[in-house]
């Protein structure tokens, strides 16, 4: 037992305790380290007080009550003691580092792995942003539809070549006999919207759309972007004054030509496709310029038309308060004609050098209003 905890020889039990001498020694540890081992030493499983403390259990109530209090104000004198050094050790400790440790606010932040925007992610959000001024929402919808949101709501006749299943990725019929699919187009979004909600409708519906055809222009899945405006009194020059001011927008320029050409698309009537004039600047072609200049042409860029009144009934409004026209085109082709890039397929490889050479910082990416960081 510690010489400073005697035993008593009336009762044999140690209650002697030289309180002062345990104080003092906490109070001149000079090292955590050395606190830590006096800890150990007077409350640890084996320490002495802790031993004291056990004497209790023999003692006569009478000696209970003269020693108990003493004991347990030793232990809680000893504690706090202990706290109040370590306090004081850790302290110093600190202080200690403080006025040596110097930190050199000039040096260069580490930059760890970033991430970046890939440019469909990028053009998606400048489609939104141009037709946002426009008074356009932006609706989504499933990618796994049925039929009828896919083609016979859009008056696409079950003998129609795109509903053949080289073009279309079938699933098993649903529970209640509905063909289900992976959607060809955004289209079924408009016929949910035109379907749920009052015109007039002004919007966009970007997405994945899937088919399945795969070369180097096709990719089984790609992004479209389609546009809808239901009301009263639409007509073409409506429909001609969107597209010019969306493409004038989108590829940063004024000078910029449309050319609508007659064709044919089971939804719209009449359709037209769209070119947009080019011109060959250093060597690329460049969306902008004199289309019937030496060094320009035409490159369609987008479908178009005059919602057919078929599918305007199909969606359970009349066709003849309401009409509307619907445009479409592929996100993929549209980023790669903004910036540049020649093989559609690269887009989904996931390789990290060419997203490195075509992404977009995140904090830096250039949208139209200037961006985050711009
Ligand atoms: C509704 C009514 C009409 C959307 C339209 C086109 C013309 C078109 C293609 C361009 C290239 C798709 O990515 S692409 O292969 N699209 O030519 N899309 S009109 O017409 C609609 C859509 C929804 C209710």
């Amino acid at each position: 037992m510690d010489s400073r905890l005697r035993g008593n020889d009336e009762c044999g039990v140690a209650v002697t305790i030289e309180n002062q001498d345990a104080l003092s020694e906490i109070a001149s540890a000079a090292t955590l380290a050395e606190l830590e081992a006096i800890r150990v030493r007077m409350l640890g499983k084996s320490g002495t007080i802790t031993a004291l403390l056990k004497t209790l259990g023999g003692m006569t109530p009478e000696q209970r009550q003269a020693e108990g209090p003493k004991i347990h104000a030793l232990r809680e004198a000893v504690t706090q003691a202990i706290a109040d050094r370590k306090a004081t050790l850790e302290g110093a400790a600190l202080e200690a580092r403080l006025a040596t440790e110097k930190l050199d606010m000039s040096l260069p932040v580490s930059v760890g792995m970033q991430g970046s925007v890939h440019p469909v992610a990028q053009v998606m959000d400048e489609l939104a942003e141009i037709f946002a001024d426009l008074g356009f929402a932006v609706a989504t919808g499933p990618e796994i539809e049925d039929d009828w949101h896919n083609f016979t709501a859009l008056n696409i006749p079950e003998t129609h070549p795109a509903r053949a299943m080289h073009d279309t990725f079938y699933f098993p019929d649903a529970e209640d006999g509905r063909k289900m699919l992976l959607r060809t187009h955004t289209s079924p979004v408009q016929i949910r919207t035109m379907m749920t909600e009052k015109p007039p409708i002004r919007i966009i519906a970007p997405g994945r759309t899937y088919r399945s055809d795969s070369d180097a222009t096709h990719t089984p899945m790609f992004h479209q972007v389609e546009g809808l405006v239901i009301d009263r009194g639409i007509h073409m020059g409506h429909l001609k004054w969107t597209l010019e001011t969306f493409v004038k927008a989108f590829f940063e320029r004024d000078d910029i030509v449309l050319r609508l050409r007659p064709s044919f698309f089971p939804f719209t009537e009449p359709s037209a496709e769209v070119d947009v004039g080019f011109t060959w600047e250093k060597g690329r072609r460049v969306i902008g310029g004199d289309p019937t200049a030496a060094n320009g042409g035409w490159m369609e860029i987008l479908g178009s038309g005059m919602v057919h009144s078929r599918v305007i009934a199909n969606c359970g409004l009349d066709p003849d308060e309401w009409q509307g026209f619907a445009f479409g085109c592929g996100i993929d082709r549209l980023a790669m004609l903004k910036y540049g890039m020649d093989d559609l397929r690269a887009f989904f490889d996931g390789d990290l050098r060419w997203l490195k050479h075509y992404g977009f910082a995140a904090l830096d990416v250039p949208t139209l209003s200037g961006g985050v960081g711009a």
